[in-house]
């Protein structure tokens, strides 16, 4: 294995359309040697007016929270201090975050880069040792066009929170960003910071699938670990990742994604979850069985999951290759997740959430982004390229649930095809009944039934509407503190906050107030004629779940 001493920014010159066999990578071990494209060049002096106050700003703040040692210290009420606009400058700046970013980047700029976070950790995670003789990792983290301050805090965690003997590189691969803040200031930057960085500049935008595969050429660790750009890694996030990467190379282990507010930056810990999917191929969380948690240890255990939400992972360099990486006819954003989830499984790979292992990431609720190209969102014609090859006869309910599919423009697929029979891979029909059994399928109305019996019993619930429940005079919200069911599901009154998800109810048709897909507000009736809101697993039968409007006007 190679070991970089240098930092290099590496320029990719054209993209060749057999992928990767005739890819150039020019490597400048020069300090000088930053962005040689002209076209890039343009785009760089056309943004730079706009962007080069902002980015100097920036720069300062840098500089200052640095410095500072009690940026180290977590505290949720700096944060909302920090929040706090007073000239016009700041809210300028602010405004114009939401717009390019979908976050507080004022609160993010305000935020050391070595901010300390929650270790949000099961107890017992505490306690466990790891191996020394653990593989070295690649980390690759693809951007197009993100904040520096959170780009940087995913870099800085990602070296402060890594054990140095197994990081063996960081790739930073921009997928032709056009802010000023992401040309050579970034370059300056990075080669300071750390030995071991690489940054790859793609000349024309790729998308995030192909910007990755990119990154993985780059790479010569042992393993990948591929983050998004405004992640936070968590203490000893990293050894549990190569335990189970190492000791099975067939298996993508997946940290727990941690939420980082959007609005107020606070970091908040996830509970332990499965990824799943509906007909329409979108992704989703699901719960795991009531009983799941009955001993102790299964809070650290790693989880089989049939999917991931797709940006967080482990895997084995080569291993990933075997498999056929990515589509790279997938275009910009979407459906790569499940694709690579349904064939690690269908081919003799698996996929496990590691519980011990956190990562935070910026939840935002819009994509601050276009197509590449410029064309329509790639979500549709990307999924209809997954199913055409992955689902065999259970595509009729992805049309069923998504019927302009049936007529999109999808392109070559006999690669992925060729693929699929060189693996060996299983059929569709495997995966739902042995990885996926919890999956429903549907009848001609559309409502979902038990995948193995086709009886109908599972409900597919549909949101009359959705917000906080509040009480009036004290202004305050039901909370949710853990989205757990049954017992540790303790529901308090806290100050609203309308970004927050354990905040908002999703009433249904059926009258149940809906935390999260299939947890209820639950009336527990206890012997003592003490009732207990509690957050339950929705059981769909009315009675202890079923909530009315006393009055008529809610705002
Ligand atoms: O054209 C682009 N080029 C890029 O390099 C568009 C995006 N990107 C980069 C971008 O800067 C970011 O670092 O790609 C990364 C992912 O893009 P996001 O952050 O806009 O995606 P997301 O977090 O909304 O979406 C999730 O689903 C995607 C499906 O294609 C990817 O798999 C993302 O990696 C994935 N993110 C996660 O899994 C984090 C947890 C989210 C959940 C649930
Ligand atoms: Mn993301």
């Amino acid at each position: 294995m190679r070991r970089m001493s240098t930092q290099r920014t590496i320029c990719l010159i054209g993209i060749p359309s057999i992928f990767f066999v005739t890819l150039i990578v020019l490597s400048l071990q020069l300090r000088s040697g930053y962005d040689t494209s002209t076209k890039r060049q343009k785009l760089v002096s056309a943004h730079s007016q706009v962007y080069e106050s902002r980015s100097e700003k920036i720069h300062r703040s840098d500089k200052l929270h640095n410095s500072h040692p009690e940026d180290l210290i977590y505290n949720n009420e700096r944060l909302v201090l920090l929040g706090h606009v007073n000239t016009q400058e700041e809210i300028d700046f602010k405004n114009n975050g939401d717009k390019l970013y979908a976050f507080n980047e004022l609160i993010s700029s305000r935020l050391s880069l070595n901010r300390a976070v929650p270790d949000t950790r099961h107890e017992l995670c505490k306690t466990k040792t790891y191996r020394k003789d653990l593989p070295k990792v690649s980390v690759i983290i693809c951007f197009y066009n993100e904040a520096w301050s959170t780009l940087l805090r995913t870099v800085h965690s990602v070296i402060n929170r890594s054990p140095a003997e197994f990081l063996h590189e960081i790739i930073l691969v921009d997928d032709a960003s056009e802010l000023y803040h992401l040309q050579s200031k970034l370059s300056e930057y990075l080669w300071s910071l750390h030995p071991n960085i690489t940054l790859v500049r793609l000349p024309d935008r790729q998308g995030l699938i192909r910007a990755r595969m990119y990154g993985a050429h780059v790479a010569s660790g042992e393993v990948l670990v591929f983050l998004d750009s405004h992640c936070e890694v968590n203490k000893q996030w990293l050894e549990p990742l190569l335990t189970t990467v190492s000791e099975s190379r067939r298996t993508i282990a997946i940290p727990v994604i941690d939420t980082i507010d959007p609005n107020t930056f606070q970091y908040k810990a996830s509970s332990l979850v499965k990824g799943g999917f509906n007909w329409g191929l979108h992704f989703r969380w699901d719960h795991l069985p009531e009983d799941y948690f009955k001993d102790e240890k299964s809070h650290i255990e790693p989880i089989e999951t049939p999917t991931m939400a797709g940006g967080l992972f482990a895997v084995n360099r080569q291993y990933f290759r075997d498999m056929g990486e990515y589509d790279p006819d997938l275009d910009t954003w979407g459906g790569e997740n499940l694709e690579i989830s349904f064939r690690f499984w269908l081919c003799g790979g698996r996929l496990e959430i590691i519980p011990c292992s956190r990562v935070g990431h910026i939840f935002r609720q819009r994509r601050p982004y276009g197509s590449v190209g410029g064309g329509e969102d790639t979500m549709l014609r990307n999924s209809v390229r997954v199913a055409r090859v992955w689902l065999d006869d259970y595509i009729q309910y992805f049309f069923q649930t998504q019927p302009a599919a049936a007529s999109v423009k999808y392109g070559d697929i006999s690669a992925r095809v060729n693929l699929r029979n060189r693996l060996e891979c299983k059929k569709f029909d495997w995966y739902l009944k042995f990885i996926y059994p919890e999956q429903t399928i549907l009848d001609k109305h559309g409502h979902g039934g038990d995948i193995k019996g086709g009886v109908i019993h599972k409900y597919q619930p549909k949101f009359i509407r959705s917000g906080h429940i509040r009480n009036k005079e004290l202004n305050l919200c039901i909370i949710s503190s853990e989205v757990v069911p049954g017992k540790q599901s303790l529901l308090t009154l806290g100050e609203c906050d309308k970004s927050g998800s354990i905040q908002r109810w999703n009433e249904t048709e059926a009258k149940e107030l809906m935390l999260v897909y299939n947890l209820c507000l639950d009336a527990q009736d206890r012997p003592d004629k003490v009732s207990y809101a509690k957050l339950m697993k929705c059981h769909g039968n009315g009675g202890s779940q079923a909530w009315v409007w006393s009055i008529k006007n809610y705002i």
